[in-house]
């Protein structure tokens, strides 16, 4: 199949970036990075409306789309650094899980095979055993560690008498092997659910997961570091895994099920440059943003951050600049009198 484009139209891509056919992987050469776009909320329980996610995402910019982003801290161009490319979205109907999420596998593993990263656009959660399965499918089952930002564990395992659906995608890629629950980092998590007998499931699977409790009260630095200490033990890559959900609604209103207490926009960019900078990232995926539930798109632009903080921190680690330093303040590279 040819380049579909995006499936709702017109044919942007994220920011102005080239496009590219992940079925071509001579358009995919030279890749450090292709978006994917997965505009599917079939799995949804609750709000619809993801399946435009990955357009507002693409385009949710007060910028000129031209490609091009220096971020003021990192001193990077993660759309020039890298070589970035959009493959539109993946075919996906919202009416049929059960052919969606094969179509969204073989297409990260395209991009995988090609020696991109991929980075995709949800869509509801339930595309997460597609796209971190089809990084898996091609590095190696349970070679691929897991650090997973969100307000629900997404462990759940038969919901609305299905074994697919946007709360059970993290239950589905352990048990299949492709991702190993000793390495599957969580974090975010609050509220009230799942029940008791899932959470007995996850411990029984050793996974590691932070509550917002836990983190208010050691410090979300502290858990982020002793997260990348777990998913870098005998693993050959991390894949990150957003929720938009992991922010307070306050912050992420344009999404399923929002749930209060979560962490700020501030912390989850901080986060994923964190991540980014510090790991081995082999794939990403930002999913539940839902623009029809949206606010003067607050959580379109979040997510658009998200994608290019993340960009920026991998071209800032790739890169011959010495260590990221934080304490720096902005022109302190100037020679200022
Ligand atoms: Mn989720």
């Amino acid at each position: 199949m040819a380049r579909y484009g995006p499936q709702f139209g017109p044919d942007i891509t994220y920011l102005g970036v080239d496009r590219c056919d992940h079925t071509d992987p001579a358009t995919m050469a030279v890749a450090d990075v292709v978006i994917l776009g997965a505009p599917f909320d079939g799995g949804t329980s609750h709000r619809p409306g993801t399946r435009f996610g990955p357009q507002a995402i693409r385009m949710t910019d007060y910028l000129p789309h031209d490609g091009s982003r220096p971020s003021l801290a990192l001193r990077t161009d993660g759309l020039r650094d890298l070589r970035v490319l959009d493959a539109g979205d993946v075919e996906m109907y919202s009416g049929d899980i059960e052919v969606a999420l094969p179509a969204l596998r073989s297409a990260v593993a395209d991009v995988v095979r090609a020696g991109a990263i991929p980075v995709v656009l949800g869509g509801d959660h339930s595309i997460a055993f597609a796209d971190a399965g089809g990084v898996a499918d091609v590095l190696g089952q349970g070679r691929v560690s897991m650090i997973h930002f969100d307000a629900h564990a997404d462990t759940g395992d038969i919901e609305f008498g299905s074994l697919w659906g946007h709360g059970q995608p993290m239950r589905r890629l352990i048990e299949s092997g492709a991702l190993r629950g000793d390495r599957f980092l969580q974090i975010g998590l609050r509220g009230y659910w799942p029940p008791p007998e899932t959470l007995d499931w996850m411990a029984a699977q050793r996974m590691r997961s932070y509550e917002m409790t836990e983190i208010g009260h050691r410090g979300l630095q502290t858990c982020l570091t002793e997260a990348f200490s777990i998913a870098t033990d005998d693993c050959d890559g991390v894949f990150l895994s957003v929720d938009i959900d992991v922010c307070d609604p306050g912050h992420a209103p344009g999404t399923g099920t929002p749930e209060p207490g979560g962490l700020t926009a501030r912390e989850l960019l901080d986060s994923v440059r964190r991540i980014c900078l510090e790991l081995p990232v082999v794939g990403i995926d930002v999913v539940e943003v839902s623009p029809p539930y949206d606010h003067a798109d607050i959580t379109a632009a979040l997510a658009n951050r998200v994608v290019l903080e993340a960009l920026s921190a991998i071209a800032r680690r790739r890169s011959a600049l010495p260590p990221f330093d934080p304490s720096l303040p902005l022109l302190a590279d100037r020679n200022l009198p």
